[in-house]
């Protein structure tokens, strides 16, 4: 009996991955941005993370690239369809940066240099889900993505990944954030192709 391979029809052979509902792969990386790009050099960048309560956490570059890093390889899903296999990246665990972080709160509203905004809730940033990167394949971020630094969540749409990071405001209220205050999904699940409100 003649085993007939059918091939792998647009997919990576080695890729053995999965695209969630109405996704396409792509093998470039495209750049969206809502705005112009913000040029931040690394010796003005800062980010904070600020409790409900208004305490502050600050870190600057130094501060940043001192701590201990982890080098993510994952898929990222975009609400404009494409998705890109294997991506790797380096950057700091957000478990690590809230370690310190004294907390209640349910949601974090994570704002960027050039005013752009996303929210998201506050578990979602937490348990190796979440970093703050500054390489992307072994190179220092580029600005058009988002570098010095920016936040990856993959396990959301990218939208939720914001570019050129400033600071997280952690906050007991979902306040949503840019794109979500335009009728984007609150959450944003590829998984369950939650695109738009109401999805
Ligand atoms: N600060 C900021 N972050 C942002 C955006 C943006 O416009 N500004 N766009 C988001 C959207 S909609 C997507 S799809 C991804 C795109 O990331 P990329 O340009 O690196 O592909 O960044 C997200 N993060
Ligand atoms: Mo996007």
């Amino acid at each position: 009996m003649a085993v007939i391979s059918r091939g792998f029809h647009g997919r990576r052979p080695d890729s053995g991955r999965k695209l969630p509902p109405g996704q396409y792969e792509t093998f470039d990386f495209p750049v969206l941005s809502a705005g112009p790009t913000p040029r931040v050099r690394r010796e003005d960048w800062e980010f904070t993370i600020t409790s409900e309560t208004g305490e502050r956490h600050a870190w600057d570059w130094a501060r940043l690239t001192a701590l201990p890093t982890q080098t993510p390889t994952v898929d990222l899903h975009c609400v404009t369809k494409w998705s890109k296999f294997g991506t790797t990246w380096e950057g700091v665990s957000l478990d690590l940066l809230l370690a310190d972080v004294e907390t209640a709160a349910g949601f974090a509203l994570v704002f960027s240099y050039g005013g752009y905004t996303t929210n998201l809730p506050l578990e979602d940033l937490l348990d190796g889900k979440a970093w703050i990167v500054h390489t992307y394949d072994g190179a220092p971020l580029a600005p058009e993505h988002g570098g010095p630094v920016r936040l990856l969540v993959p396990h959301l749409y990218l939208w939720k990944s914001a570019k050129w990071v400033h600071g997280i405001q952690l906050t007991e209220e979902d306040d949503p954030g840019f794109w979500e205050s335009a009728g984007y999904h609150d959450y944003g699940d590829p998984w369950r192709e939650q695109r738009y409100r109401g999805d």
